[in-house]
């Protein structure tokens, strides 16, 4: 358990207090960010300007909103390695009562509705339930690169950082619910953990998964984050991990699990994170969809994290260019690259296997021949044959962006 008075002052997260804690949490926060205000970035859309303020357990990343934190990970982080960091992963939150310490001893995970056997679960208990399992998984937002979009969309306006890849260690959800016995004629299974709305008639975020894909057996109930505990701003002591599927249903301090015999209804599955109903799930930029659905699967994407825009690089000699890949679980077949703006590809060398569910990292040998500017992609392909338009598809709420993304660096 984190020391609740250490935390708080720490980060300014504010949780029920009296008035006098909560301005002086605030100048505490304001002393966070004012310390880190000067080493800020800009990301490369309108208002980009973004401060690296330092919460409990992270190091400075690039913050999005104070209340509730939603920080995005320093794009250079991805080249450090296939696994994220805890300390540098990514942060999103949607309501602002959000828990600051959870004390063990109390916490339980419920599991109830059309079930045989309510369980009321320690995490002590939880861990004994089934044999643990390790799974390395991307975890990104819906939103993420959100930023980019033309024309502009509301929302969170995220660079490329609103992702990370860790392995996960937890017990199957299906061990869980085979424990609890799932009624006949269940159709969904609803998550809520212990973040509230700050007021009343805020919907609170529970977001809900088919039956069939809540016993999947890859769907996890997971503890631990690369070999440590879920840093609390990622949802100690339990999140729910949901393998190539979109961040939104990650459930964070997950401690109510329900059973639904019906379609769950809920403002955060029925009218938000909802994609256009077509198979590219797109519409023309600046109009607004007839039908839509929830959104599910990640799309494929691909990234390179070795060079950043406007990099300079020594012309007629040899650089390596290095990438990540992901999709929704399929597996990365191949990654293309091409140094010539898409004129010519070239496939490149694919780093270890973590799992199909993982990063997967890229490797080429690059020489700009000539001195000027140099556009760079990758583009990647999956083993179903998936893989990024040239052109981005557009959405209004700014999800799912694929498209083949571009570095240009200057070769002097
Ligand atoms: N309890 C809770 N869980 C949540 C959310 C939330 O607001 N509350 N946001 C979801 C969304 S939209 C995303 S993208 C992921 C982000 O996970 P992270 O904050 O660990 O990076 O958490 C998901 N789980
Ligand atoms: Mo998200």
């Amino acid at each position: 358990m984190l020391p609740r008075r250490r935390f708080l002052q720490a980060s300014g997260l504010l949780a029920a207090g009296a008035a006098l804690e909560r301005a002086s949490l605030a100048r505490a926060a304001d002393a966070v960010a004012g310390a880190q205000a000067a080493k800020g970035t800009t990301l490369p859309f309108a208002n980009g300007e973004r401060e690296l303020v330092a919460y409990p357990q992270k190091r400075p990343l690039l913050r999005l909103t104070a209340r509730p934190p939603q920080l995005e990970t320093p794009f250079s982080v991805f080249n450090e390695g296939v696994l994220t960091p805890n300390d540098a992963f990514f942060v999103r939150y949607h309501l602002s009562d959000i828990p600051t310490s959870i004390d063990l001893s109390t916490f339980r995970l419920r599991v109830r509705g059309k079930v045989a056997n309510e369980l009321s679960l320690s995490l002590d208990e939880l861990k004994r339930l089934a044999t643990p399992v390790d799974l390395v998984a991307v975890n990104q937002c819906s939103g993420n690169s959100r930023g980019f979009f033309t024309p502009r969309v509301n929302g969170g306006q995220l660079g490329h950082g609103a992702m990370g890849c860790a392995r996960w260690t937890g017990v199957p959800l299906r061990a869980v619910l085979e424990k609890a016995g799932v009624a006949a004629g269940a159709r969904q299974v609803a998550f809520d953990g212990l973040d509230r709305a700050p007021l009343p008639g805020t919907p609170d975020f529970v977001k809900a998964l088919d039956v069939d894909h809540a016993l999947d057996g890859d769907v996890m109930l997971a503890w631990g984050m690369n070999g440590a505990d879920l840093p609390v701003l990622n949802g100690y002591p339990l999140r729910l991990v949901v393998p190539g599927y979109f961040g939104t249903y990650w459930i964070k301090h997950v401690d109510d699990i329900e059973v639904l015999d019906r379609d769950f209804t809920g403002f955060w599955q029925a009218a938000a994170y909802r994609m256009p109903d077509n198979p590219s799930h797109s519409v023309e930029p600046g109009t607004a969809p007839k039908k839509t659905v929830p959104i599910t699967r990640f799309t494929i994407r691909s990234f390179i994290t070795s060079h950043a825009d406007g990099a300079t690089l020594p012309a007629g000699r040899e650089a390596r260019v290095r990438g990540i890949a992901f999709d929704s679980g399929h597996g990365i077949r191949e990654v293309a690259f091409s140094g010539d703006g898409g004129r010519s590809w070239r496939a490149a060398a694919l780093g270890a296997d973590q799992g199909r569910y993982g990063f997967r990292e890229w490797t080429i040998p690059f020489t700009p021949a000539a001195r000027g500017s140099h556009t760079l992609m990758a583009r990647a392909l999956n083993r179903l044959g998936e893989s990024q338009p040239l052109e981005p598809l557009w959405n209004p709420a700014g999800y799912a962006r694929n498209v083949v993304e571009t570095v240009r660096i200057e070769a002097v």
